[in-house]
């Protein structure tokens, strides 16, 4: 049997990572196991220490890679993170950045209940594209691609197009 591919949906905090990996794994062609990475570092208790100041965990990533990495192996997986550089260049097939104005994202962050710091921070990363850059650098142009998440109909047309992709990579894997 064909393995599914393995797809990162990253992006800065809000901007509808797991929105799209849940909505993606329910309609997709092949099955695709949805990795909330932060949750499954929670989970799993991979990290270092808590950061009071910043409210996040450090996370170990040596042990979190290592996991990850049996999971990977057996294919089919969307790995749902903001730390994409963190994976090793051979792991994805398909690298989706998430893109969001940045006012939407303010309001989405504040939702959330973040502390302003938090939300100041995040907010400035989206705008100096940081997490866009760290997917440039980490792996090929040709599997990276960045998609707007503003919009319900943006969510549609964006998982539409992932689908799209995958079937044709299951073509691809059948020749
Ligand atoms: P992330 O996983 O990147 O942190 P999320 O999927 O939890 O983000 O989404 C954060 C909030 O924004 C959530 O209330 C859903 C909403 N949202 C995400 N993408 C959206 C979109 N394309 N259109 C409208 N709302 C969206």
């Amino acid at each position: 049997m064909t393995k599914g591919p393995v797809i990162v949906i990253t992006g800065t905090p809000g901007t509808g990572k797991t929105t799209h990996a849940e909505l993606l794994a329910s309609q997709s062609p092949v099955p695709l196991k949805h990795i909330n990475v932060s949750d499954y570092v929670k989970e799993r208790g991979l990290y270092e220490e808590y950061d009071e100041e910043w409210q996040t965990h450090t996370v170990d990533e040596d042990r979190l890679l290592d996991e990850l990495e049996v999971i990977v192996s057996e294919g089919g997986v969307i790995l749902d993170w903001h730390t994409c550089e963190a994976f090793p260049e051979r792991w994805p097939d398909l690298v989706v950045v998430l893109r969001c104005d940045h006012s939407k994202l303010w309001s989405r962050l504040e939702k959330r209940g973040y502390p302003l710091k938090k939300i100041q921070e995040n907010n400035e990363a989206e705008i100096m594209q940081v997490v866009m850059e760290e997917a440039r650098s980490s792996y090929p142009a040709e599997i990276v691609v960045d998609l707007e998440s503003e919009t319900s109909d943006h969510l549609e047309a964006n998982v539409e197009r992932i689908i799209g992709w995958i079937t044709q990579w299951l073509e691809n894997s059948k020749e």
